[in-house]
């Protein structure tokens, strides 16, 4: 069965997607200057010509739905988050809005975080089998964030289990995975191989330098990626619609 959820997130094939669910994931140290503002964001996803904005429900009711934004930019509403306030060996992470709630509130997709290797992996499982079903009886996209995390993950980001991250993601029906990078384009292959006809983008991780962030944008695009979801590489950045441009140039040419 093929669907075609995702194509109003595509441009040329490829996606770029800011992410902005930082204020909740890691609070609001994350957000420099004028990052502090949701509009800021909205605006700046829109003049970078972003494919999609990730944001949490508190968020899109307030700053999106409705709005200018929600005619120009499609939305995925990410729809589980956690904290690092507590120090979880076995992270879980909870779902505080629906399938049905997120699509009132305009988004085309919804995101959800399973953490691979956590004790608690079956409960996020469990969880994604049913938004996605939910999700593609309201005709949207399912996209799963899969980071391997837990007391039994040795190498979070270890090419087996990179691989493997991508493979679960497969096999539960997401439409699209995000991944974070290991360490080269051949085994960053192995992943967009492992998860078949899924596609797989990027998460862009923790602000580096531009060459070191544009490389690895470029190395996974060579593996076979569909493109990125990028957040603090471009908001922390001191000119984040010059760092935009560079990012665009690899994914979409
Ligand atoms: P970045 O590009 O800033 O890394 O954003 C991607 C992302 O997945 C966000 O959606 C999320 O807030 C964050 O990374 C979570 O990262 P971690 O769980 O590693 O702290």
């Amino acid at each position: 069965m093929n669907n075609n959820f995702l194509q109003s997130f595509l441009y040329k094939e490829r996606a770029l997607f800011l992410a902005y669910d930082h204020g909740f994931e890691h609070g609001p140290k994350d957000l420099i200057g004028k990052s502090i503002d949701p509009e800021y964001i909205l605006d700046l996803a829109i003049k970078g010509g972003y494919t999609g904005i990730i944001l949490q429900k508190g968020i899109a009711e307030k700053y999106y739905t409705g709005t200018k934004y929600q005619r120009s930019i499609p939305l995925i509403l990410k729809i589980n988050g956690k904290t690092n306030i507590p120090q979880t060996a076995d992270p879980y992470s909870s779902i505080n809005c629906s399938v049905e709630y997120a699509k009132k509130l305009g988004a085309k997709a919804v995101g959800y975080t399973i953490y691979l290797g956590s004790k608690q992996e079956e409960r996020m499982f469990a969880d994604f089998g049913k938004i996605q079903e939910q999700a593609h009886k309201l005709k949207m996209a399912a996209i799963a964030w899969i980071y391997p995390r837990g007391s039994a993950v040795e190498n979070e980001s270890s090419p087996e289990m990179t691989a493997y991250a991508a493979r679960i993601g497969l096999e539960l029906g997401a439409d699209m995975i995000k991944i974070k990078y290991c360490s080269s384009e051949e085994t960053f292959k192995k992943a967009v191989r492992a998860a078949g006809k899924t596609k797989i983008i990027l998460s862009g991780g923790p602000k580096v330098e531009d060459e070191k962030i544009l490389k690895t944008i470029e190395s996974v695009m060579k593996a076979g990626a569909t493109g990125i979801a990028v957040g603090r590489n471009v908001f922390q950045h001191q000119d984040p619609l010059a760092i935009t441009e560079k990012i665009k140039k690899i994914v979409f040419d």
